[in-house]
């Protein structure tokens, strides 16, 4: 194909997390996590992850369909306690083996692996003993991830830490809605610091192998502005900011937590975690990259009276929609690029997650004709093309998600997907997006 190709030398993948498509959650010695936990109280989710998209016994087949959409990278994550089903102690091979081949057969296709060693689903027995509130977790963690490195780690290209801190410890720990389903703003606290000292121990971990790939974390946030150029507003976008993505990246690449963050928790009350120098420096363990999962932008308003400790509530002024905090505005993506850049001068960026959720139904043909997921992708791709075009060093783009999954409490309905699930056959049918996504990457440029 002749003509510009402004995707030349970007790795382009799709990516999926375990409990959210693996199901088997009690197969062949798998432990429980505290997400099985959470799926199983009656009431609680509208499904569980029991069979999902069955991909423990599909992988092959699932295989088959990244190498025929063509992707350069698969990212997807371990599960702890498949592997270690206590979460520390004796490694359970079966479990183990489960991803050596999946490993071995993305090699054999020439798709790289892209290898998340935390999305959220923690041993339920290490929960029991207080879970990442637990200082100890930490090192269970980096023992995990040794465990990982030692078995997998020759055919690894990239390994991201964790997924998402900020939701593992805010929305599990402070908001309850995520398991474990805590509401304790300190504990949240303590729980983001365990984390973050997990990560630095884990990176230190990889470079004592000697392994040749890249090893980073993925943070998410909703890029904030402020709702007017009042200085409150201003001020609740900083601290939106600084609650969510800085509460990690600060730590990580600047080696210290935010200020005003900090002394705004202070004087909400709540517990501090106790942080030594030598945390910080663990923390700040350099890194190859910045994983950033991007889907939206959002508005910042100060909210006085809140009884929230984060005071980051969205509340629309008189007049305004509710869901004036949603948008889709891709052109933030490059905004949002360049914020990250100037500020933490990571030597790289990937996006490991953007993608669009919808309710789907086939045709009558059963083809998903889903052109708006198309047009979200085609403009966020053409905003990581200009961000490239403008020297920021973003090296990967992966899109959520490569199948219809289990999108966490909200069950099933909420279809991600290039490919679709029937989850009542478990058949696999390629939507539009994934023979469009395709054609991008054969031509390593966008194409209508
Ligand atoms: O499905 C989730 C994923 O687990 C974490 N990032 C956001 C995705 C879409 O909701």
């Amino acid at each position: 194909m002749s003509g510009p190709r402004p995707l030349e030398g970007m790795i382009l993948g799709a990516a999926s997390s375990a409990i959210q498509i693996e199901g088997s959650w009690d197969a062949d010695g798998k432990g429980e996590s505290i997400w099985d936990r959470w799926f199983h109280i009656p009431g609680r989710c509208k499904a569980t992850g029991d069979v999902a998209c069955d991909h423990y016994h599909r992988f092959q087949e699932d295989v088959q369909l990244l190498k025929q959409i063509g992707v350069d990278s698969y990212r997807f994550s371990v599960s702890w306690p498949r592997v270690m089903p206590q979460g520390r102690g004796p490694v359970n091979q079966a479990g183990l083996d489960f991803y050596r081949r999946l490993v071995d057969l993305l090699r054999k296709n020439g798709i790289k692996a892209a290898v998340t060693i935390y999305h959220w689903d923690l041993p339920q027995t290490l929960q029991d003993l207080g879970g990442w509130a637990n200082p100890d977790t930490a090192a269970y963690f980096r023992d995990y991830a040794g465990t990982l490195f030692e078995a997998i780690g020759r055919d690894v290209d990239v390994w991201i830490t964790h997924n998402e801190p900020y939701v593992a410890a805010f929305m599990g720990h402070a908001t309850g809605r995520f398991a474990p389903g805590h509401r304790d703003h300190s504990e949240a606290l303590a729980v983001s610091h365990n984390l973050l000292r997990s990560h630095g121990l884990a990176v230190q971990a990889y470079r004592d192998t000697g392994l040749a790939g890249k090893i980073g974390i993925t943070l998410d946030y909703f890029p904030a502005s402020p709702a007017t150029d009042s200085e409150a507003d201003v001020l609740a976008a900083q601290r939106d900011r600084e609650s969510h993505l800085g509460w990690f990246a600060d730590p990580i690449f600047l080696g210290h937590y935010p200020a005003m963050m900090w002394e705004h928790y202070k004087k909400k009350g709540l517990v501090l975690p106790r942080v030594t120098l030598e945390d910080l420096e663990l923390i700040r363990s350099p890194v190859d990259f910045l994983g950033i999962n991007y889907y939206r932008s959002s508005v910042a308003r100060d909210c006085p009276g809140e009884d929230w400790p984060l005071d980051r509530t969205y509340v629309p002024a008189p007049g305004e929609k509710a869901q004036a905090n949603y948008r889709h505005q891709p052109e933030k993506l490059f905004e949002y690029l360049r914020f990250l850049n100037d500020t933490y001068a990571p030597k790289e960026i990937m996006v490991t997650e953007n993608g669009y959720g919808a309710q789907e139904t086939p045709d009558r043909h059963g083809r998903v004709m889903d052109y708006d997921r198309i047009d979200y992708l085609y403009r966020h791709l053409e905003q990581c093309i200009r961000a490239r075009e403008n020297g920021l060093p973003l090296s990967a783009y992966y899109v959520w998600s490569l199948l219809d999954d289990l999108e966490w409490t909200g069950g099933y309905a909420h279809r991600m997907g290039l490919v679709r699930v029937e989850y009542e056959t478990q058949e696999r049918t390629m939507k539009e997006s994934a023979c469009w996504y395709g054609r991008v990457i054969r031509e390593r440029r966008l194409v209508e």
